[in-house]
């Protein structure tokens, strides 16, 4: 737990034997503790006017998953190899719908990540008013420089192991960091397979030629834009002629620079795990795609390519002056000096279209330099919003067209963004989205488990 947190957000004497218990049960799980200890130490204001919800053990149940799933997972490679690599599925509640959340293959992932981003879901997903519980899975497979056939080597022995926790109304699983079309085109495959059922509702993000909604693609990334849009809108801002920097290079970050660029704005940057690339022209998007989705290359390769691009290696993609943020690529990927780099640069506005990409020090000077912060699980939820959608769709048989699904996304992204601001100014917090996302996602949360009684 770092000072900053505490010093921030000191938890209160209710939720401080909840906070223990989770450090006693999770000691080796510091980005579980980090989400975790940024909801506690954030809905105080509101527990203090709604002690029914401590006394009903609320938190402790929430922080306790309601199921957690780690399987073993074996497969060949090309040269005929065994591999074993290691599955999770974290079913954390399911009080508002079917669990519901993304699967990530990266060799990073482990139970605390998996367990962060799980609870995490929780609060987004009730933010998007949909009827989806929170859940979250993956393994610590990496995809990078693996072949086509290994690649669906190892989804099939992923899902012939998984699939007997999920289903249309048990638990709908989605892509996230490298599980994009591909993957999931294999894991339903072995899923139908198995199971001897299409049954489409139970996943989201597919083709759309074969149950996919139109715009789930493009989701997150529109989602954490308009989210943008709707915090400069309160202030009679917009984002015609800003400059936007985008971390990350996958899904999230490509529709974000997609979208940034729609409205008005010049989306500079992009970045992978090898560093970064600036273009003040704005970024080729065609160019960007065809080297990530189709080509699946490094991010230098643009620079390579683009007269008037930059390839920094290693660095900060933080130190290139921007009005608008949106850190798109992975959990605490931008520190306090990136905050600061940030702020001293003028930025404006932070709208986090990955899940904590930032570190709690860098929030809190964001806040404090008047910067305006949009916390993931608010700034992200539209990837979710429209999987949600996807499910209505695959039960009502229903194709909705392009125009309609973004028409509705853009609905829920000025709604989830309404719901947090106003929980943020009734409850004292006036601007501080944080709180107010996580007030707003708890007490939906909250008031469907007392109704549902101690389950
Ligand atoms: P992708 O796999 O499509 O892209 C991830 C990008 O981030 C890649 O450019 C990758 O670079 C970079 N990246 C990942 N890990 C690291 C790391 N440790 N250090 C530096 N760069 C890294 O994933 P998505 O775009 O789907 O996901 C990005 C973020 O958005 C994640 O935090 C995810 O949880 C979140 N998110 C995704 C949603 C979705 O619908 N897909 C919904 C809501 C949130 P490299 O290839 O070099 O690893
Ligand atoms: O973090 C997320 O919200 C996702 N990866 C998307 C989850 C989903 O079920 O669409």
């Amino acid at each position: 737990m770092t000072a900053t947190q505490t010093e921030f957000h000191p938890l209160t004497e209710s939720v401080q034997p909840v906070f223990d218990t989770v450090l006693a049960r999770s000691p080796h799980e510091p980005e579980f503790q980090q989400a975790v200890h940024e909801v506690l130490g954030t809905i105080s204001p509101m527990l203090e006017q709604h002690p029914e919800y401590v006394e009903a053990g609320i938190l402790e149940r929430l922080v306790e998953p309601e199921r957690q799933i780690m399987f073993r997972v074996p497969w060949l490679d090309d040269s005929g190899k065994l591999q074993v690599n290691r599955g999770y599925r974290i079913q954390f509640s399911s009080v508002l719908g079917p669990y519901k959340g993304g699967l990530r293959f990266h060799p990073s992932v482990n139970l605390s990540i998996i367990k962060f981003l799980g609870f995490e879901q929780i609060f987004k997903n009730a933010l998007t008013g949909q009827g989806i519980g929170g859940a979250k899975g993956g393994s610590d497979f990496d995809p990078h420089g693996r072949s086509e056939a290994e690649v669906m080597r190892f989804c099939q022995s992923f899902m012939s192991e998984l699939y007997r926790h999920l289903g249309e109304h048990t638990d709908v699983p989605a892509g996230d960091i490298g599980v994009g079309g591909r993957e999931i085109g294999y894991l339903f495959g072995t899923y139908r397979k198995i199971t001897n059922r299409h049954e489409s509702g139970m996943f989201t993000g597919k083709g759309t030629g074969w149950g996919g909604a139109e715009v789930r693609t493009e989701a997150t990334g529109y989602g954490a834009v308009f989210f943008a849009q709707e915090m400069l809108a309160v202030h009679n801002e917009s984002l015609a002629g800003k400059r936007v920097g985008i971390s990350g290079s996958g899904n999230v970050a490509i529709y974000a620079i997609q979208k940034a660029a729609q409205l008005g704005a010049t989306a500079v940057t992009a970045s992978d795990s090898s560093g970064y690339i600036v273009d003040d022209a704005g970024i080729d998007l065609d160019l960007l795609r065809q080297l990530k989705e189709v080509e699946r290359t490094r991010i230098v390769e643009y620079a390579n390519r683009r007269a008037s691009a930059r390839f920094v290696e290693g660095g900060s993609v933080w130190d290139v002056p921007v009005d608008i943020a949106v850190p798109s690529a992975t959990q605490n990927e931008l520190s306090l000096a990136d905050a600061e780099a940030l702020i001293a640069n003028g930025v404006r506005a932070v709208s986090e279209g990955a899940n904590m990409p930032c570190v709690p020090e860098a929030v809190a000077a964001f806040q404090q330099a008047g910067v305006l912060f949009a916390p993931g699980k608010a700034a992200n939820a539209g990837g979710v919003a429209t999987s949600a959608l996807e499910m209505s769709q695959n039960a009502s048989r229903q194709r909705w067209t392009f125009a309609d699904s973004e028409n509705k996304l853009r609905e829920i992204m000025a709604d989830i963004h309404d719901a947090a601001f106003n929980a943020a100014e009734k409850y004292g917090v006036p601007g501080d989205y944080v709180a107010g996302a996580n007030i707003a996602g708890f007490q939906r949360v909250a008031t469907a488990m007392l109704a549902q009684g101690v389950i």
